[in-house]
Parts: structure tokens; C-alpha cells; sequence
């Protein structure tokens, strides 16, 4: 596939004369024509330094210079790297060394000492650089390009249970498999306006909420940050919301303890979408029957991972079924097998195994994990899942303990184990995901001190624990940080001396 025949780039170019408002952010609102204008120009000057065909981490406030950089870099050639400023340093100095990015696209948004790691860093601002650089990659060999083909539209990192993030490249194709069956799905279309509440650096706000708006013409309004006063502020206007539980959670919780007249105009705002999404993790039907009440729609509850997009779904018409995150979209196989690779009859508990053209095809330089992913052609999700009557699919869990869940994000046991194992305080720690009614799950480390730290430890539990959390903030993004953290003298471990999660969950819930 070359440059010229990418979907992707196909829908960009389709919008580029039109001068109806794509993006409506802090600075106001933005056209499709000026975002198409802006990232040519920008893409001009990446490939004047060399960068064609190469990997470019993103880093920008959520708001017009994300979506201008990310065009940019796709009509460049390259794969998009977007790296979030909610990263501290040493994270994101680790993604980016992890990445092999050749470049740092840093929106002039951000603070000026932002990104100084170990990449050239690219400023810029509505189109252009700040300072250009001479050539910084050597030329690319245009014929060697060509032979290549495209190279993957975006890169992102999830945690695994591994110490270390995977890479999930996702095609050009892939991408617009999922954007396009979204699309169509939903029916987006430019008489649409998104409001956008999610962070950048997933496939949910990236290829759901962000990308799927654009290429159907669709206006997206960019937040900066999750305030349900605002979100209801800017209701009015707009015909479709997508967010995660914890959103929905915090928008219904806001609206029922406001005063009966303002829940009415509040309510009312809320009729007016045509559309509520919720994804990235279970909906409890609780939840979805508080937000019905109030919005007049169940919302639809659909399922996805960053390695296949979304490839199950509610309908938009018709009956949802709650608790159900809906049935396999239109090109997207689902089974749900034993652990033989059997499939399971209806209500039977198996993993969920994906295959359809939005699913990626392998980590990224990690053949290992990418072989241990698939079987027969299809992703093995990790997902615990059973079928419904009529087709409908319903998320039981995971199959490792060590993925917990919060907030939407996927965070990995092991990597923030291995990242507390570094303080010198830690003998050694468990990292457990409780059920929580508002993260949905709940990380909670129970750490055992080293002798050395056992009086400090002791005279003062509290301030240890503030301390250590504090201390890992340094290093990896807010929400990895374990809501609490505990001392205990032991951990419950086997006959083999490998700690039991289960039953330490069972005690910390005891
Ligand atoms: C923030 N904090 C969290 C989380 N978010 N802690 C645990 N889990 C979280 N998810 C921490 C903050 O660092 C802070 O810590 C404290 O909680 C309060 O933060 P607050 O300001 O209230 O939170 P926020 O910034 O408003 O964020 C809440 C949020 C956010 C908006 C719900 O978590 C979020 O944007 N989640 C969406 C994630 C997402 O898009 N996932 C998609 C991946 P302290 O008090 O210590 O300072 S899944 C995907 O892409 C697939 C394809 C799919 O199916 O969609
Ligand atoms: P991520 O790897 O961050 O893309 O997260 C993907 C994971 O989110 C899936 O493997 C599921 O565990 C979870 N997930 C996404 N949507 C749903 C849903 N509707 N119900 C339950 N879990 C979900």
C-alpha cells in the first residue's frame, strides 16, 4: 500500500476543501480545510528534515495541534508515536527510547521544557515549525520506500503482564476498519457533533471518539479535561457523547444532587444527544439504568481492545441489552472457546478470540508474545466472556489477575510492581485490582518493608504510604499509581513461594 491509496488519508483529503468547523477547542473552532492546510504544510517540513517513512512520537495538549500532527505525520509517511503529556519524564524518555521514534513532534502548547529526553524535539505550532531543522534522518531512499509499503499509522503502548509496555502497531487499513464499521455502525455523519472527553493516546479517543467524527465530517469538541459541570455545559450543542464508566458515573452522580430545576435543564441537554457510548469497561447495569433515567437512552455499551478496535457492539437502534457489551459487528468473528481452542455452548464461560480486518498483526518486534497471542488465525483476548441469547456477547473478566482495570485504563500488576521494587523502602510487593464503584477496579499494593525501613514504616503507615505514592507519581502516569498502598509483615505465597493474588484479594476485602 502506498501513501496514495490509504483510507485513511483518503477521508483527510475528502473533508480538505471544506470549510465547515472540524474542531472546536480552547482557541475556538477550526475548519477541516485549515486542519488538511496545516498538517500539508507540517508534513512539508518533516519530510525537509528526513523524517518520511519514520516513526514520529506526538506529544500535544488535547486540541487542534494533536490532529494537525497526526495528519501531518501520516502524509509524511510516518507512524504516529503519540506520547501523553500525562507521562512523567522518566515514562516518557522509556516510551520514546522503546518506540525507536527518530523524531518528537511537541506541540508550542506545551511547557517549554517538555520532552527534553533523549529525541530531537521538533516545536510546533498551526502548521509549522518553530525551528527547522537541517536534515536530521538521512535521506530516505524513495525507491526503498516504495518497496517497504506504508508503514503502520500509529503505534500505541498497553500493559501487559510483562514488566515492560508492548507495542501495537495498527495499519492504515486497520485504523479504517475500525474508524469505517464504527462509523456506519453509529451513523456518523456531518451533521454530528462529538464531544470529546477521552485522552489521546488510546484507540478510544484516538479511533473512536476523535478519528471516526473527522472522517465522517462529523464536528468534534475537544475538553481539556473530565468536569461534568462542563460536559453539561457544552451538551446543548452537541448530538453524540462516548466515555468510560467512571465518566458516566461522575456525570450521573453531578446531575442527581443538583437542585430539581437545574437536573431538569441538565436532563434536558442530555435528551438532546442522539447518542451515549460507554466502552473501555464494563458498564455496571446500575449505572446504565441511573444514566437511562436521566438521558432517555440506555447508553450503548461496546467492547474493544487496542489490538483489534471495537468489534462488538449494541445496536443503535433497537433494544440494548444491558450488562451485554451487544453482538460481533458487521466483519468481525468472534469465538468464545475452551481452554482446548473448543468453542463453548451458549452461557458457558470461555476467552473471547477475535478476528476481522481492524485486528493488528503482531507486537511490535516481540514475535514471542505476538505468536503466544493468536491461535488459528484469530486474538485471543484475554477476556472471559459466554454468548447470550440472540448473539448478544457478556464480559465476565479477565484471565489475568494481573490486568486491573481502572478508570478505563488497563494497568499492569507487574510493571507497577517492578516499578515500587525500586524504592528503597520495598522488600517486596503484590499490586491487586478490587472492585471499586467508581475506577471499576482499584489498584491496592501491599508492600512488606525492608528491615532497615520497618521503625520508620511502623511509627507512621500513612505518611509511608503517602510517601511511596508520591514517589512513583515521579515516574509513571497518575493512574498507575495505586489508589492506596499497605504494609503488611507478609504476603499469602504457595508451596513454590509465588505470592497468591486470589487469596491476597480475598484478605484485603476481608
Ligand atoms: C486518574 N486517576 C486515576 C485514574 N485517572 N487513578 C486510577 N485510575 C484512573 N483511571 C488519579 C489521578 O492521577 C489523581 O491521583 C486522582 O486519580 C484523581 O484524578 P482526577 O482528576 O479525578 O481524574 P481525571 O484526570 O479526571 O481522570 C479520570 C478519568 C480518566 C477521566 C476517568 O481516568 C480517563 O480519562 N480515563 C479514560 C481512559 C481511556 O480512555 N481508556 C481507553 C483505553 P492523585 O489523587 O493521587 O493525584 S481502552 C481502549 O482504548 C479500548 C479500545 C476500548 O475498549 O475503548
Ligand atoms: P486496552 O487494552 O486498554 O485497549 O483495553 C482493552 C480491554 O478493555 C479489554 O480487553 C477488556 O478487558 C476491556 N473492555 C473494553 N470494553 C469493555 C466492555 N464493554 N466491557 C468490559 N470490558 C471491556
Amino acid at each position: 500500500m502506498s501513501l496514495s491509496s490509504s483510507p485513511l488519508l483518503a477521508a483527510l483529503q475528502g473533508h480538505a476543501g471544506s470549510r465547515r468547523t472540524a474542531l472546536l477547542d480552547g482557541l475556538g473552532a477550526t475548519s477541516f480545510e485549515a486542519t488538511a492546510r496545516r498538517a500539508h504544510q507540517l508534513a512539508a517540513q518533516l519530510r525537509a528534515a528526513g523524517l518520511s517513512g519514520g516513526r514520529v512520537a506526538l506529544s500535544s495538549l488535547p486540541d487542534r495541534s494533536w490532529l494537525e500532527g497526526f495528519w501531518a505525520i501520516l502524509l509524511s509517511g510516518g507512524t504516529v508515536v503519540p506520547i501523553s503529556p500525562l507521562h512523567p519524564p522518566p515514562e516518557r524518555a522509556q516510551l520514546l527510547r522503546q518506540s525507536a521514534a527518530r523524531a518528537h513532534l511537541v506541540s508550542a502548547g506545551l511547557p517549554g521544557d517538555f520532552a527534553q529526553g533523549p529525541l530531537h524535539r521538533l516545536v510546533f505550532e498551526q502548521g509549522q515549525l518553530l525551528h527547522p531543522p537541517a536534515l536530521l534522518a538521512s535521506e530516505p531512499d524513495p525507491q526503498a520506500l516504495r518497496a517497504r509499503g506504508l508503514p503502520p499509522a500509529l503505534l500505541l503502548f498497553i500493559s501487559g503482564t510483562t514488566g515492560r509496555p508492548k507495542g501495537v502497531p495498527l495499519s492504515h487499513e486497520q485504523v479504517w476498519a475500525s474508524v469505517d464499521t464504527l462509523g456506519q455502525a453509529w451513523e456518523m455523519s456531518a451533521a454530528d457533533r462529538l464531544l470529546h472527553v477521552l485522552p489521546l493516546h488510546h484507540v478510544h479517543g484516538i479511533c473512536v471518539a476523535l478519528l471516526n467524527a473527522f472522517c465522517a465530517g462529523a464536528c468534534t469538541e475537544l475538553l481539556p479535561r473530565y468536569e461534568p459541570a462542563r460536559v453539561l455545559e457544552s451538551l446543548g450543542e452537541c448530538s453524540v457523547l462516548m466515555s468510560v464508566p467512571t465518566q458516566h458515573k461522575r456525570l450521573v452522580d453531578h446531575l442527581e444532587q443538583l437542585p430539581a430545576a437545574e437536573q431538569a435543564e441538565a436532563a434536558t441537554r442530555l435528551r438532546q444527544l442522539r447518542l451515549i457510548t460507554s466502552g473501555s469497561a464494563k458498564l455496571p447495569e446500575t449505572l446504565g439504568r441511573r444514566l437511562e433515567q436521566l438521558s432517555g437512552q440506555y447508553p450503548l455499551e461496546r467492547y474493544g481492545m487496542t489490538e483489534v478496535g471495537i468489534v462488538i457492539g449494541n445496536p443503535l437502534h433497537g433494544p440494548r441489552t444491558p450488562g451485554s457489551c451487544g453482538r460481533p459487528l458487521p466483519g468481525c468473528e468472534i469465538r468464545i472457546v475452551d481452554e482446548s481452542g473448543t468453542d463453548v455452548a451458549p452461557g458457558e464461560p470461555g476467552e473471547l478470540w477475535i478476528r476481522g480486518a481492524s485486528v493488528f498483526s503482531g507486537y511490535d518486534g516481540d514475535e514471542a508474545a505476538t505468536r503466544a497471542a493468536f491461535s488459528a488465525g484469530f486474538f485471543k483476548s484475554g477476556d472471559t466472556a459466554q454468548w447470550l441469547p440472540d448473539g448478544f456477547i457478556q464480559i465476565l473478566g479477565r484471565t489475568s489477575v494481573d490486568i486491573i482495570k481502572s478508570g478505563g485504563y488497563k494497568l499492569s500488576a507487574v510493571e507497577i510492581e517492578e516499578q515500587l521494587g525500586g524504592h528503597a523502602w520495598v522488600h517486596d510487593v503484590a499490586v491487586v485490582g478490587l472492585p471499586d464503584e467508581e475506577w471499576g477496579e482499584r489498584a491496592v499494593a501491599v508492600v512488606i518493608a525492608t528491615a532497615e525501613a520497618r521503625a520508620r514504616v511502623e511509627s507512621d503507615p500513612p505518611a509511608a504510604s503517602a510517601e511511596l505514592r508520591e514517589w512513583l507519581k515521579q515516574r509513571v502516569a497518575g493512574y498507575q499509581v495505586p489508589r492506596a498502598v499497605t504494609w503488611w509483615p507478609e504476603l499469602p505465597r504457595n508451596a513454590m513461594g509465588k505470592v497468591q493474588k486470589p487469596e491476597l484479594i480475598r484478605l484485603l476485602q476481608a
